[in-house]
Formats: structure tokens, C-alpha cells, sequence
């Protein structure tokens, strides 16, 4: 049996677990963000816990392609409120952020997992999370959000995500974190053409580095627009085909918007390929 140790949780990895995503940000590309509105953040939170979601990740700084950062402070403001009435829940809460102070802060208010696109490379962010036993995803990207879509460029790009995901690793052992607290994730759509997205997919195997879990996030972006042809609202279809693919291809924590109808589906998927047809089991 596989494991993740993720703060309070010990998560248990032998089917998918869904990462319902509660976007605390005003301009999510995907049409869901909260921005300071604290109390909807909860409702929305909640819908997703009731849906079935077996980790909530909560992000509070746009990543969108073109995306300026945003201030600490405002990050601080829009998170702690809604990180401190998830904590009475019995849910393991992640974090999006890579500013190690934010890392910190929500950590010390009881955060149970980090989800850092930049994969702890600010200075300071391996430190931050280093003591404790939170999960942690380390997310490949090529450039930053502001401009990584501008000219993603790799000779090869399972290779250069493998390489860069092992150095993540390496420096994570360096800083004392154990190998059951680390998720990988190759990141699509940050700093990825399509073409890179779907070899990454359909590689998806040999970038489970060290047996370590893979973490997918897929759910409305924009590759799949590519694929269909179909705006971010009619992208549920697209987004459970690639949930799907992504479990029979060994993805052990499924990032979506979409908490119920993923659900469903891997539900069927589990059933359909000879597994348990008991969602909880
Ligand atoms: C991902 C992510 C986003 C992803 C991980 C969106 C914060 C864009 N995508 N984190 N975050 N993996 N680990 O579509 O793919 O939600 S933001």
C-alpha cells in the first residue's frame, strides 16, 4: 500500500484521490474565482468537500498564462480567513502558493500540504517546509507565469521534466524531507505547447520518478480546448476523458474544478478495470 504523508492525513494512494480546487483568486481563467468574498470561498469549499473531494487546494495567487504576481499581503488576506474555518473540517487542506512566507504562514495556521508550481525553488522554500510533515507537490515549469507561454522551447521534454523533477527530489533529500511527503507533477500548460502537453500524457509513466506519486491537474485548460475545439465552459466532457487517462496511467492524486462528475467517472473507471466498485474503499 502506498502512502502520502500529508500533515494530520495519512492518505492512502491505492486509487486516485481527487484535489478539488477552490480558487480564491478574482481572474481565474477558469471562471470560479472567489477573490476576497471569504464566506463564498467556504460555500464553494464545502460543495467540493460534499462532492467528494479527498484534499482541497486552495490557491489564492492568479498562475494564469500573462498572470502578474500578487502582493504577499493580499495573498495572506484572501487565504488565512478560509484556511482557518476549513482546519475544523476533516479534510487535508493544500496550499497553492511558492512564496515561502505564505508557505509558513499557512502551515503555522494548519495547512496539511503545499502545491508550490515553482517546486520550493524561491529561496527559502525548502526551509519553510522542510520541518513538519506536510505533503508537498513539486510542479514542473518552463519560465514563469507571465511569460511562459510565450516560447516554450525543449529538445526533449520528457527528458528535461524528468531531469528537472530528480534535481527537485535531490535538493528536497538534502533539506531532510522524506520521500512519503513528495508528489510529482510535470505541470501542463506552464511553460508547454500542446504538442509538449501530449507527449508528457501519454509518457506520464516514466515521470513517476522513484515510484513517487503523480499528481495531474488537466481540468478546462486549455490543451483540451486544443483537442475539442470547445470553450473553458464546455470542457467537462474533455476534462473527465483526461481524468480517466490519467488514472489508468498511474496519476494517484487528479486535480480538478469538477469534484462530482470526476468522481463519477473514475468511480466507473475503478469498477469498469477490475478494481473495487466501493468509492471509499
Ligand atoms: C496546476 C496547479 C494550476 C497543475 C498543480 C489551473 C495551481 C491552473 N494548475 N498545481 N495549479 N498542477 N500541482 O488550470 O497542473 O488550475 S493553476
Amino acid at each position: 500500500m502506498s502512502v502520502l504523508a500529508c500533515g494530520r492525513f495519512r492518505l492512502s494512494l491505492d486509487r486516485p484521490l481527487i484535489m478539488g480546487i477552490v480558487n480564491l483568486t478574482p481572474d481565474s481563467f477558469s471562471g470560479d474565482g472567489l477573490g476576497r468574498d471569504t464566506a463564498a470561498a467556504i460555500v464553494h469549499a464545502r460543495a467540493q468537500w460534499e462532492a467528494g473531494a479527498d484534499i482541497l487546494d486552495l490557491g489564492a495567487e492568479s498562475t494564469r498564462p500573462g498572470s502578474e504576481p500578487t502582493s504577499l499581503q493580499e495573498e495572506l488576506d484572501r487565504l488565512l480567513p478560509v484556511l482557518e474555518a476549513l482546519r475544523e473540517w476533516d479534510v487535508p487542506i493544500s496550499i497553492d502558493t511558492y512564496k515561502p512566507e505564505v508557505m509558513r504562514a499557512a502551515l503555522a495556521a494548519g495547512a496539511d500540504m503545499i502545491n508550490d508550481i515553482n517546486a520550493l525553488r524561491a529561496p527559502g522554500a525548502l526551509e519553510a517546509v522542510a520541518a513538519g510533515n506536510c505533503g508537498i507537490c513539486l510542479m514542473h515549469m518552463q519560465g514563469e507565469p507571465r511569460n511562459m507561454q510565450q516560447n516554450p522551447v525543449y529538445a526533449d521534454v520528457v527528458g528535461e521534466v524528468r531531469a528537472f523533477l530528480a534535481e527537485r527530489i535531490a535538493a528536497c533529500r538534502v533539506a531532510g524531507i522524506a520521500d512519503e511527503r513528495l508528489v510529482l507533477d510535470p505541470g501542463f500548460g506552464f511553460g508547454k505547447h500542446l504538442a509538449h502537453n501530449l507527449e508528457l500524457f501519454a509518457r506520464l509513466p516514466e515521470l513517476a520518478l522513484e515510484g513517487l506519486p503523480l499528481l495531474v491537474g488537466v481540468c478546462r485548460k486549455r490543451m483540451l480546448g486544443e483537442i475539442t475545439g470547445r470553450p473553458l465552459d464546455e470542457r467537462l466532457a474533455a476534462s473527465l476523458a483526461a481524468a480517466v487517462v490519467a488514472a489508468g496511467k498511474g496519476a494517484k492524486i487528479i486535480r480538478v474544478h469538477d469534484v462530482a462528475a470526476t468522481r463519477d467517472a473514475l468511480a466507473v473507471w475503478n469498477a469498469l478495470d477490475g478494481k473495487s466498485t466501493a468509492i471509499g474503499a
